[in-house]
């Protein structure tokens, strides 16, 4: 399906960090993969003047996700380690928007909107239509989505740019198929050349 970027539109990449890649803290099969469809994305969006936003996971040493802290994760992108920063090949522009989540110690924020600015920056520049895509598809990439259409946005996901952690085999399908029956539709870099 063609879908043409128009000046309600806005891309966002989520968390695509380097505790999420091969080799790092918390690693995202195959999340690599993300890295060269993202940075055409944000060419495209680039080339049409529309904004685009990184939300990054941003935990403070004693957060509640961690294994340690009771959670159900490795120690992950903790802020301002290395782990934390965004993949190197990335190509942020520097007027690309940050938005840091999962920064209160006692919670967990799977979701971009979650006790951010996201919505009202978003609202601000009289934005409607979100591309949303990034690591991982079964945690923050969904619950982002979900977030979205939730607070009255059209939302594509972006198929080609996301990948994810797949703890329990199927959970991905299942993320993918939540997504669509709330009402995101699909899309990929083919859909918007
Ligand atoms: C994420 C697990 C824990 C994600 C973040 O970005 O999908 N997953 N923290
Ligand atoms: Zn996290």
């Amino acid at each position: 399906m063609k879908v043409k970027v128009t000046p309600y539109d806005a891309l966002i990449i989520v968390d695509v960090q380097k505790d999420f890649l091969p080799g790092g803290a918390l690693p995202v099969p195959k999340g690599d993969e993300v890295v060269e469809p993202l940075n055409e994305y944000i060419a495209f969006f680039t080339s049409k003047g529309q904004p685009i936003f990184a939300t990054r996971d941003w935990h403070p040493e004693n957060h509640v996700s961690f294994r340690e802290n009771g959670g159900l994760w490795p120690k992950h992108c903790v802020q301002w380690t290395e782990g934390a920063s965004f993949a190197d090949g990335l190509k942020l522009p520097p007027d690309t928007f940050i938005i840091n989540k999962g920064d209160r110690p006692e919670l967990e924020a799977y979701s971009g909107f979650q006790g951010t600015l996201l919505h009202s920056l978003l609202k601000e520049r009289g934005v409607k239509r979100l591309f949303i895509g990034g690591l991982a598809t079964d945690y923050c990439v969904k619950n982002t989505v979900l977030g979205a259409l939730n607070l009255g946005y059209t939302v594509f996901f972006l198929e080609d740019a996301s990948r994810g952690v797949d703890v329990n085999p199927g959970d991905v399908e299942r993320a993918v198929e939540e997504m669509l029956l709330r009402g995101a539709v699909k899309a990929t870099l083919d859909d918007l050349r």
